[in-house]
């Protein structure tokens, strides 16, 4: 916790006792004691809660909040402790490169160069550039999630997010070294690139190779049919280029042209390349002004679907990032023309679905943009912001997920609703945006109904046996990656029979079970870990003791072998929503 911010243990149950103690965990003193707070009913948990405040203590260290004789997990304060989450997530990133070999001292995670075949992946479709089956490289970029998979709305997503944890910190991250595996970016890294931006460049790179010559993206590369918990460079199987969109398309654009601006000062060929490559997305989708979303039978099978027919919150966000990024103000009068209700409502957390928050952000920074739809953006955002804070007032565990938010990716969600409270505090200060977004942080690392931290290797209880074939495959748990959380209305074989046949019935906030084919609350993704990495930014410390600082707080996390998880075929389907 930070010193200098609220601490609420929330306290489930002992309706007998009314005072609460905070014991230092090293001297075993009790430093602090006050009275509960009065029970509520929470609703999204079924639970009935108090709260122990003991926000004036602030001397850091190691505590345990007591309630008679039950005692919290162990927690810090300090001003450092998102440091090493931040890095960890971060990191993942590297982690979860393709078409290179990986040897990390910090994880012991070893591979050799995993789906080498990308760079001759085969077009499932003809177009009028390529014959069915023609290859295209589309090597590099970073493993979506648990599947092997790499999509183009998660991957500028997710860089995008990245980006913007960047601009929001700056010299924050210029400071953070990621500790790179040697023989990585070497280039990269001799420019004297920070090491946040050499990570996201991987992805951008990657993005660039499914840009088609008339400025169109292509939806994904996968495989043909789900692969079994195999080793990266095991899974050999023939993969493919398939579909094609205009949502897609706009999301490259915006990623484009946001990494146009971030690495001009570093790398301004690679930034001129960037704009250009963005330029001609928006091109495409000027010249075809209807939503196209290109579905061959058969493109599914090995792969999520990230489907989605309409595309206008990806368009504004696109062209709203070039406005920024140029300050050509026929960007503006573009938007005006034919996305002016974005610009004066409509905010929402950013998803893969969802780029609206993205395209109002870069508007109200954009110089150009005109000033009083510039207010009107933020009204819109602080209106949301209020909302968040309202939500998570009323919630026992101070989180924004109203009791039917609990879908697939719910911590995502809850993330992605910080981000939101945090870009508002950032054109609006206010105290309960940045008291609620960080409270938020408190929800994912624990304090939450299900009891667990949602971020790998961070917390006393964290997923063990996320859905991940790196992971599995290698015997290596990776910190730092954010699972889909909990989830009421299931996806998965595991999670539709808990939610089947609980009696009485799983609430959405406890909706959750660490098991390895729970893939529907428990499969990390780079959309889910993005919104996390720009929240802890805000949050962790920049003045830097060693960057081996986070070797320190945690140890290596128990891996829990599992001998379900054998290499077998191993076939899901997912659904979208
Ligand atoms: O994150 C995605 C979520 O929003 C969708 O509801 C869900 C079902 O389509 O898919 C999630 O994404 C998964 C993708 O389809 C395949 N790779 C793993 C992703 C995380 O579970």
């Amino acid at each position: 916790m930070l010193p200098e911010f609220p601490k609420i243990a929330v306290v489930a149950g002992s309706e007998a006792e009314s005072v609460f103690r905070v014991v230092d965990i090293g001297t075993g003193d009790v430093v602090y004691e006050g009275r509960l707070s009065d029970s509520v009913y929470d609703d999204a948990s079924g639970d009935t809660v108090r709260h122990a405040d003991f926000g004036e203590w602030k001397r850091p260290g190691s505590y345990s909040v007591t309630v008679g004789r039950s005692s919290s997990a162990p927690f810090r304060i300090g001003n450092d402790v998102y440091r090493a989450p931040l890095i960890q997530a971060a990191r993942s990133y590297t982690l979860a490169r393709a078409g290179v070999a990986i040897d990390d001292p910090v994880t012991g995670l070893r591979h050799d160069v995993g789906h080498a075949q990308d760079k001759q992946a085969m077009l499932f479709f003809e177009d009028p550039f390529h014959r069915q089956g023609d290859p295209i490289d589309v090597s590099g970029g970073w493993y979506d999630a648990g599947d092997y998979g790499k999509y183009v709305p998660t991957g500028a997503v997710a860089a995008a997010q990245l980006m913007l944890a960047w601009e929001m910190r700056p010299e924050l991250w210029r400071s953070l070294s990621l500790s790179l595996p040697a023989g990585l970016s070497e280039p990269e890294r001799r420019a004297g690139l920070p090491d946040l931006l050499v990570e996201i460049k991987y992805e951008l790179d990657w993005l660039l190779r499914m840009q088609r010559p008339d400025g169109a993206v292509y939806l994904k590369v996968a495989g043909g049919a789900w692969p079994g918990y195999i080793r990266p460079e095991e899974d050999t199987a023939d993969r493919y280029v398939f579909g094609l969109s205009t949502y897609g398309t706009a999301q490259f654009a915006g990623a484009a042209a946001m990494g146009a601006r971030v690495y001009a000062p570093f790398l301004p060929d690679y930034a001129r390349k960037l704009l250009d490559a963005a330029i001609r997305a928006q091109r495409y989708l000027e010249q075809h002004p209807d939503p196209e979303f290109r579905y061959d039978e058969g493109q599914n099978n090995g792969s999520g679907p990230y489907e989605k027919r309409t595309d206008r919150e990806e368009r504004f966000w696109a062209a709203a990032e070039l406005l920024r990024t140029t300050d050509d103000a026929r960007y503006d009068a573009y938007i005006r023309e034919h996305f002016s209700d974005f610009l004066e409502g409509k905010t929402s957390a950013v998803f893969w679905g969802n780029t609206v928050l993205l395209g109002q952000w870069a508007y109200v920074n954009a110089e150009r943009a005109d000033a009083d739809h510039k207010a009107s953006v933020r009204a819109s955002l602080t209106a949301y912001a209020d909302e968040l804070v309202r939500w998570a007032s009323a919630n026992g565990y101070r989180s924004v997920l109203r009791p039917t938010d609990y879908f697939w990716g719910s911590a995502r969600e809850a993330m992605g609703r910080a981000q939101a409270l945090l870009l508002a505090d950032a054109v609006a200060p206010n105290r309960a945006y940045l008291e609620t977004a960080l409270d938020q942080a408190h929800w994912l690392f624990g304090r939450n109904a299900a009891g667990t931290s949602f971020m790998t290797g961070i917390g006393m209880h964290s997923p063990q046996k996320p859905h991940h074939r790196l992971v599995a495959s290698t015997q290596t748990l990776i910190p730092g990656l954010v699972v889909g959380g909990p989830n009421a209305q299931g996806g998965d074989p595991i999670m539709d029979r808990l939610l089947r046949e609980s009696d009485p019935r799983v609430f959405p906030a406890k909706a959750y079970v660490d098991d390895w084919e729970a893939y529907s609350v428990n499969e990390p993704a780079i959309d889910y870990t993005a919104p996390a990495v720009f929240v802890l930014t805000r949050f962790a410390e920049d003045r830097g003791s060693g960057e081996n600082l986070y070797f320190q707080g945690w140890s290596h996390p128990q891996f829990e072998k599992n001998s379900a998880v054998d290499g077998s075929g191993h076939h899901h389907h997912h659904h979208h929503h």
